[in-house]
């Protein structure tokens, strides 16, 4: 009996499990560029071109099996992949349909409503692309009184035996380098340059396309330089192997003038959608290390991220979805400054990470979490607009990663269940971490007054804004008492200036 299975934008693998044991012979593909999934968020033109060419590409790749492929391009006019699965099923009628389960619990929610609507069996499979399973980690956070991801990374080396000696103990005897991890920039390496990747027909007709179909959203598609298939992200992750991964760990957290990619990897868009494989980049960069080519410092940062992070935080989302997109800690509801989309504002580091967000939809961890997210903590910015803006602008950008990241780390907006205290940091932060200060008309030695940084006043103005919350926390307990030990008139003077400063800064009630 032939199946249909239908393989979405972002499981573009052939160990995708809706593939696994298809039979080219008989059971039929159905793909399709729809309407519906590109226009719930105004997502970047450039995760849009991605997405699309990825998809052709991966098309091609499963006809050349012997695959026959029902592929609706965009100018096909479907409105929904309930839609084309629908078509599909007109073209090649079958048993049953199937699919990997979706990343966003709104196409999910959705999609149990489609077996009464196709008139077939409607089977979703589990991702099996992910290293952690969901019934595992639900095991492993039952009756913990707090979560914390340290913990369920040592789980996850022991698990595939990673950067572990032969006894089970880490390698150097030590789990986690992050303090290692924290060098400020101030020029003292070059950086490497990274390579036009070359493009081809398929990619260049998708680019066009794209430009004029989405012009209204964010994205300058003249810069557009990512990988569309499997080979060439495995190359890209080469490169960053050979040339970059030796200072990722040192300069991790480090805030760049002159370079958006610094010493990052630039692969969570290949690895969200299926280019690339979790486990075999932990091996490849595990194997570096152990051929004397970067440090265990470097290895262990990046592996942390890859093994650690990214299979935490989703495992996070699906066990407190849909309940967990509606928290909001602080209730923050100002609405977002309409500078959000163009990223013209005068404080310099914003700036620069808010257009390469909005250029390239690429902006890395530091810039997200302590320049974007913190200005957006701090300023009180409407959580739910904040993580729309994060799902719409960054290539890389798929809910069950975005929303965890954003709304819990960024805005500990989920009451510290992903981050023990806020991310919250004065300009102070931000200068010791790199080099924009220097070009900006604010100075973060200043608190008050013509040219003090927006971030200091505004940092102490949400503590005390927030310090019947904050007391109870005790990695807040020596900041709230730094705080309550000012003079009354200071710190009147300091909330006074952040309240100006916001009035400035935001949009007009
Ligand atoms: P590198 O710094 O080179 O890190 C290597 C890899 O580790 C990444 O490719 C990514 O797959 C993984 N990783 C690192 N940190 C995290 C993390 N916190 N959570 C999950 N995976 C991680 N990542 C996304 O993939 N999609 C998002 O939508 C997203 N939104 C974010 C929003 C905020 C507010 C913050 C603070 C972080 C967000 N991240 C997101 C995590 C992280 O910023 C990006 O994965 C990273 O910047 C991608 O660039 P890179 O590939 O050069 O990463
Ligand atoms: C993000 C995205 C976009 C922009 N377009 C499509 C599309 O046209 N067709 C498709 O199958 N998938 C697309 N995607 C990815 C989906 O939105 C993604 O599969 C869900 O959000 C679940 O993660
Ligand atoms: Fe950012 Fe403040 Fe430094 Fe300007 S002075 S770059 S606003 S931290």
């Amino acid at each position: 009996a032939r199946t249909l299975i239908l393989v979405l934008g972002d499981q573009l693998s052939l160990a995708n499990p809706a593939l696994a044991n298809a039979d080219p012979r008989q059971d039929v593909v159905v793909m399709a560029e729809v309407k519906e999934e590109a226009g719930y968020v105004p997502h970047n033109q450039h995760k849009i071109a991605l997405i699309f060419a990825a998809m052709r590409h991966f098309c091609a790749e499963l006809r050349a099996r012997g695959f026959t492929v029902h592929y609706f391009p965009w100018a096909a006019g479907k409105a929904s992949l309930l839609e084309a699965v629908q078509c599909a099923l007109q073209l090649s009628p079958a048993d049953c349909a199937r699919v990997c389960e979706p990343g966003e619990y709104r196409l999910q929610a959705a999609m149990q409503g489609w077996e009464s609507a196709l008139g077939v069996s409607f089977e979703t499979l589990d991702d099996t692309r992910f290293l952690a399973t969901r019934e595992e980690f639900d095991t492993w956070a039952e009756g913990r009184k707090q979560l914390r991801m340290e913990y369920f990374y040592r789980d996850m080396r022991r698990k595939y035996g990673v950067l572990l000696e032969p006894d089970g103990r880490p390698a150097g005897d030590r789990w986690n380098y992050d303090k290692d991890n924290r060098v400020g920039w101030r020029g003292q390496v070059s950086i490497p340059s990274r390579e036009a990747i070359a493009m081809d027909e398929v990619t260049a007709a998708v680019l066009a396309e794209v430009a004029q179909a989405f012009a209204q959203h964010p994205g300058d598609l003249r810069t557009f330089n990512y990988a569309v298939t499997a080979a060439t992200a495995r190359a890209e992750f080469d490169w960053f192997c050979e040339y970059a991964l030796p200072q990722f760990g040192t300069y991790q957290d480090a805030l760049v003038e002159e370079s958006p990619w610094v010493f990052h990897s630039k692969i969570s868009m290949y690895l969200n959608i299926g280019l690339l494989e979790p486990l075999a980049l932990c091996r490849q960069v595990e194997q570096a290390w152990r051929n004397g080519h970067c440090s265990l410092a470097a290895a262990e940062g990046f592996i942390r991220q890859i093994l650690g992070w990214r299979e935490y935080v989703r495992c996070v989302y699906w066990r407190y979805m849909p309940e967990y997109g509606q928290r909001n800690t602080f209730n923050a509801t100002v609405p977002l400054p309409s500078w959000f989309w163009t990223g013209n504002t005068e404080m310099r580091c914003l700036q620069r990470a808010l257009r390469q967000s909005l250029d390239l939809g690429y902006a890395h961890h530091t810039q997200r979490l302590m320049v974007i997210g913190n200005f957006a903590l701090l300023a009180g910015l409407d959580v739910r607009a904040v993580c729309g803006w994060y799902l719409a602008v960054y290539v890389d950008a798929f809910e069950w990663v975005e929303l965890p990241n954003t709304l819990g780390m960024a805005l500990h907006g989920d009451n510290g269940l992903m981050a023990s205290k806020p991310y919250a940091a004065s300009g102070k932060y931000i200068q010791r971490q790199g080099n924009h200060c220097g070009e900006c008309r604010y100075s973060p030695a200043k608190m008050t007054g013509t040219g003090a940084c927006p971030f200091n006043a505004l940092y102490w103005r949400f503590i005390d804004n927030n310090l019947g919350y904050l007391a109870d926390n005790p990695r807040m307990n020596l900041v709230v008492a730094n705080w309550r030990r000012r003079p009354a008139g200071e710190r009147e003077a300091i909330i006074d200036w952040g309240d100006h400063c916001l009035q400035e800064l935001l949009d007009p009630a």
